[in-house]
């Protein structure tokens, strides 16, 4: 009988086995009532607990992991695996306004290649920055292997800051990783081009088809990459890969392995066979080593060409100054990883079932004796293969990239054929365990792997295939993210975690405690460049200024009013509006968005962001908040009228509304009362405990204070009007104080419930 899913159905149903769906816990049963109905083991539940985080716990790691084609950095807490950000980097990203407001488009442009926007980027490989070879959390760099480029983002607020295009390549992969004080980022090319940005015919391949390291100079003061002092070395037209640098004894060298040293061109339209036949031809392929803190001499001391106005060292000239040498490698290898002492390099050949240890210090005997087993057809010494091996290990069928533990000579390999991590030890060549994941697994990522100083812990599997692992969501899948428990001698699976965003590469994984993010920016601050904004604006400062056809809104947000609300200019005109957000409150972001016109900004606490709006048409828009910030959110918004050119603007000002009376204003003071007590009596409570110990209770009191202050300021607005009799704003500012008395009462009754839920004590009475 041929099992259908509707006979299994059947099957499982007689045999009383519960299908998943249907299945639910309640609220009274016991942890053996659950696993019960579930169908828990204990396995399972011993993995939960070492996963689960309370509500209100914190993670101890966060990962910064690749977010493939979407072009941006995913931030999650590990052992949580909860996301707990995106950050946008070669592509636009409405919420946090990246790509929208005016300020984060010229970072995107920063990216432009030979005047074309290139909206999208395929983040592969971030590294975090690094004091003498440890994670300092100061930077993260990550390369886009769809375009030559590279990012910087500070994560003193986790945005990108800068992007550079690679002057030379075409294509890149081998990018980035950084060297233990940072001062270089390194960015290996892919597929061979030349050069220049000329056209050369494939005839001509091996002579004007080149290959090529670069070395970004980074300026750790300033956070930002120095195009003018990097580098590139250029390279035979094998297609580099991944790279590193060097640590400890090896500080000063990079490793940049490479496949199709066979330098094949296919032409399957041709007859010819094609590139995968061609590339994996011989049995081993080249990785290259070069001395980049010689190279970096060697082009201050100017024996560099400029190509495309940037400094590119010719082969020849590293070669003659014995700054580049040739090792093979088992062929089609993919990873590159310098153990945290620096003494070993391992590689692993995808076609292979090899992982090989190279000794830096064979490598460096050899080289020294000038003991060279051969010239490649670019004269670049090759050294011999076993005498620069420490030991070669058979660990599963498609090795290819390798992670260190905080335990001496333990590593993981991902083994992406069996589906398979394998735990070995590289010092003695034993394998130690291995471990099934689901599905091929690329990269993989121990805590703090790339640095000196590995945490162990906990392994993290990143693969390519989910297939069965999560409920059908048609043909495209999520990506799966597998937890992994190294700390014990056996390895074992934590938790899947679906990433619903782009292809995971690598990622990487530092101690929270290291990371220091701000809450707040200083007001008026242009987040992207790092500066105070030119067009920030303060309270009672804000103002709309004409340049000609261009027109200046100075604009702040605050809970919950948009300043100003009405803007009205001609048709024709270009609209900057320079929005600043007042709040000093945690997390009271405002979004500002302008119907019809493609923009939306995020302005954090602090920050000033500009929305530029080009007036093509007359009509009336309204603008708005677009992050959902308080009781009366929806109220923050505002009109942008555009007239026809040469209309008069209506001198009467917006209509009235409804029409209050003396009546209207009385009630409006009854309220302000009774609001009024409940402010008190919370104020009571909280200035009886010992709030001054709780720091966020003490922000929460001061964002309070600001409140009432305001709310005293609308209270002798409608004072003054009901003197004169003036109901109509008498009623309306009594209205404003209302809405002031409501946001203190809010956030004074938060500080209360912190205080209850973290044992405050009572210290008078
Ligand atoms: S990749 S799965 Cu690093 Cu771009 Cu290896
Ligand atoms: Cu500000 Cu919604």
């Amino acid at each position: 009988m041929k099992l259908s899913f509707k006979n299994m159905v059947a099957a499982a149903t007689v045999l009383g086995v519960s299908l998943a769906a249907g299945v639910s816990a309640n609220a009274q049963d016991t942890l053996q009532d659950v696993m019960k109905k579930r169908g828990l083991t204990e396995k399972d539940i011993l993995s939960a607990a070492k996963t689960y985080t309370p509500t209100g716990g914190r993670d101890e790691f966060i990962a910064f992991a690749s977010g493939g084609q979407s072009g941006q950095i995913i931030v999650y807490g590990i052992p949580s695996m909860r996301i707990l950000k995106y950050i946008s980097v070669f592509t636009p990203e409405p919420w946090q306004g990246y790509g929208f407001d005016e300020e984060s488009k010229k970072v995107l442009a920063m990216g432009n290649m030979n005047d074309q926007e290139i909206t999208w980027g395929d983040v592969h490989h971030p590294a975090i920055s690094e004091t003498n070879g440890e994670y300092d959390g100061r930077y993260l760099f990550t390369n886009d292997k769809a375009n030559p480029r590279i990012a910087v983002i500070d994560l003193h607020d986790f945005e990108t800051k800068q992007i550079v295009v690679n002057p030379v390549f075409k294509s890149n992969h081998g990018g980035a990783f950084v060297t233990p004080n940072t001062d270089y980022v390194i960015e290996a090319a892919q597929y061979p081009a030349p050069l220049t940005n000329e056209y050369v015919p494939l005839s001509q391949f091996n002579e004007k088809y080149r290959g090529g390291v670069t070395y970004w100079k980074f300026d750790r003061k300033k956070g930002r990459i120095i195009p003018e002092e990097s580098f590139t070395v250029e390279m035979p037209p094998y297609s580099q890969d991944l790279s590193d640098f060097g640590k400890g004894p090896s500080d000063g060298w990079s490793f940049t392995n490479s496949f199709c040293t066979e330098r094949y061109v296919g032409g399957i339209e041709n007859g010819r066979p094609p590139f995968e036949a061609g590339c994996s031809q011989k049995d081993t392929d080249f990785f290259h080593m070069v001395n980049w803190k010689k190279a970096a001499e060697l082009v201050k001391a100017g024996k560099a060409n400029k190509i495309n106005g940037h400094d590119v060292l010719s082969i020849d000239t590293a070669v003659k100054e014995g700054i580049l040498y040739l090792v093979p490698e088992p062929k089609s290898p993919h990873g590159m990883d310098v153990s945290p002492d620096g003494k070993f390099m391992i590689v692993a050949g995808k076609l292979d079932t090899h992982a090989s240890v190279y000794s830096f210090e064979k490598i460096m005997g050899l080289i020294k004796a000038k003991d060279f087993a051969g010239k490649d057809p670019y004269g670049i010494p090759i050294l011999d293969m076993k005498k620069s091996l420490h030991l070669q290990l058979s660990v599963g069928l498609g090795p290819l990239h390798t992670q260190y533990d905080s335990k001496p000579c333990i590593v993981y390999t991902s083994i992406y054929v069996d589906s398979q991590v394998t735990k070995w030890n590289y010092c003695e060549g034993k394998v130690l365990d291995k471990l099934n994941i689901h599905y091929n697994i690329g990269h993989l990522m121990t805590m703090e792997g790339d640095s000196v100083k590995p945490k162990g812990k906990y392994l993290v599997s990143m693969n390519k295939l989910a297939i069965d692992r999560f409920n059908p969501v048609g043909p495209l899948h999520p990506q799966n993210h597998q937890l992994i428990d190294i700390s014990g001698d056996k390895m074992q699976l934590l938790y899947d975690m679906p990433i619903p965003l782009g292809e995971p590469h690598y990622a990487v994984a530092i101690a929270a405690e290291t990371l220091k993010p701000i809450i707040r920016y200083k007001v008026g601050w242009n987040s992207r460049e790092d500066v105070k904004h030119e067009y920030r604006s303060r309270p009672g400062r804000e103002k709309v200024v004409r340049d000609g056809t261009n027109v200046h809104v100075y604009g702040t947000l605050i809970r919950s009013h948009i300043t100003p609300e009405i803007v009205e200019v001609e048709q024709g005109d270009t609209v900057y509006f320079h929005m600043t957000n007042l709040e000093r409150a945690q997390d009271q972001t405002h979004g500002f968005a302008v119907d019809m016109h493609n923009a939306n900004l995020s302005v954090e606490p602090g920050k000033t962001a500009t929305a530029k709006i080009v007036a093509k048409n007359a009509g009336v828009f309204p603008y708005f908040c677009s992050e959902f910030c308080s009781a009366l959110h929806l109220e923050m918004q505002g009109y942008l009228l555009v007239k026809p050119k040469g209309t008069k603007s209506d001198a009467s000002g917006p209509s009235v509304g409804t029409k209050y009376t003396e009546a209207d204003y009385k009630g409006e003071l009854a309220t302000i009362k009774g609001t009024q007590d409940v402010i008190n009596s919370v104020v009571g409570f909280i200035t009886s405990q010992n709030y001054t110990d709780f720091k966020p209770v003490v922000a929460l009191v001061e964002d309070a204070t600001d409140q009432l202050n305001f709310a005293a300021d609308a209270e002798k607005k409608h004072k003054a009007a009901a003197e004169k009799k003036d109901w109509q704003n008498a009623t309306l500012w009594a209205q404003q104080h209302f809405q002031y008395q409501v946001k203190a009462a809010d956030i004074g009754l938060r500080a209360k419930t912190y205080l209850e839920e973290h044992g405050s004590k009572t210290v008078k009475k």
